[in-house]
């Protein structure tokens, strides 16, 4: 089970989530290019839904370990296909032909000058057609400006300094000396996740649009290796890491995961009446599934009313959300019952539906509707 690795890993870290398979890519989503039927991360596990095929364009030098080459082919650790490109063609290349061809495209340690990589009209386009990049190319930095300043030199031992889920995973050794340090990025989106050991920044990743990118100054892919030393071992660990990272547009999650709710729980009016001159508050009750567990919601980012972007979640004295934990379905899994300001909700009279959304403390999204009716006894 080449896979077992990743998903328990993935099960470890988001154990708290239960489990369930949603496959989030839209079939019917034709402004995608995706060829290779890259797949998202599955809403409550973290973990990643593994891609069927990524397409590896390897740009302008063939040294070193090769680890993507030794991960899709040699090993099969991740399904995919590992192609060169000479630095002629790559140029020649438009990125639409780029991204119908590769999901993923490496910029390897001493990758030719000539390339371009420019970052407004190449890598960034690509990106925002769904493709990943992994860089580990210290001399075509300079390509990357205006996103991200970086120079070339020797920065000491580095190591892992944040924890980014699928990309960090696992990766416990210590890492070499870097050869790249970034010196300023625009923050967000970028993300620092290694640092040297005198605190330089040589590791960010980044998503933009539907993908994603991973630039290090250590030389993953350069030394990788699934059977050398301890080093090359973990090196090996990070550039699988990286692939399945951008090749899963680094963990990001478009899609909303759609959760039951009801209003007033208990009382025996369906569809509940709302009067909208009530200054009063609306409880609402997200409910816990065997898939979702409603306690692991982010509170503050509760939002419901008429388009579930509504700020009217209520507050107490001290600030905090009005929410009790409660199972008001009897169904054995405790549901969260938060309170809505109804001259908050922007609710009108032709209103029927109330819309609730947020974020659980994983950051999944997710979204929930109601059937209301708007109480019409006042006249206005
Ligand atoms: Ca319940």
């Amino acid at each position: 089970m080449r896979y077992s690795y990743y998903v328990i890993l993935g099960l470890l870290i988001f154990w708290g989530f239960g489990c369930g398979e949603h496959m989030l890519v839209d079939p019917h989503d034709e402004d995608s290019l995706r060829q290779g039927e890259l797949t998202d991360i599955n809403f409550l596990t973290g973990e990643p839904i593994l891609p069927n095929l990524i397409r590896v364009g390897h740009v302008g030098f063939d040294g070193g370990q090769l680890a993507a080459k030794l991960i899709l082919e040699n090993y099969e650790d991740l399904p995919g296909t590992f192609e060169f490109i000479d630095r002629g063609v790559f140029n020649s290349l438009s990125v639409e032909e780029l991204r119908e061809s590769y999901d993923v495209l490496i910029f390897p340690w001493q990758g030719s000058s000539v390339v371009n990589a420019d970052w407004e009209t190449r890598l960034l386009p690509f990106m925002e057609l769904g493709g990943g990049i992994i860089w580990e190319d210290e001399r075509n930095v300079g390509d990357l400006q205006p996103a991200i300043t970086g120079n070339g030199g020797f920065f000491s031992r580095s190591e892992i300094s944040d924890e980014v889920p699928i990309l960090t995973d696992g990766i416990t050794n210590n890492l070499g000396t870097a050869l790249v340090r970034f010196t300023d990025y625009n923050k967000p989106p970028f993300s620092s996740f290694i640092k040297s050991g005198n605190g330089d920044t040589v590791g960010l990743w980044g998503q933009f649009g539907k993908g994603s990118i991973v630039l290090t100054g250590v030389l993953a892919n350069y030394y990788g290796h699934k059977e050398g030393m301890a080093f090359q071992q973990n090196y090996y660990n990070l550039a699988l890491n990286a692939l399945l990272f951008v090749a899963t547009g680094g963990g990001n999650v478009d899609d909303v995961y759609p959760v039951d709710i009801t209003v007033r729980p208990g009382s025996d009016h369906n569809p509940v009446s709302i009067n909208l001159k009530s200054r009063g508050v609306l409880p609402v009750a997200i409910l816990s599934t065997g898939e979702f567990d409603a306690l692991q919601i982010d509170r503050e980012t509760l939002r419901f009313g008429a388009t579930g972007e509504e700020e009217s979640l209520a507050t107490l004295g001290n600030g905090r959300p009005q929410c009790g934990e409660e199972d008001v379905n009897g169904n054995g899994l405790t549901d969260m019952v938060c309170h809505f300001r109804i001259q908050r909700t922007e609710f009108d009279h032709d209103s029927t539906e109330g819309i609730l959304t947020g974020v659980t403390v994983s950051g999944t999204k997710f979204k929930g509707s109601v059937e209301i009716k708007i109480l019409h006894s006042d006249k206005e």
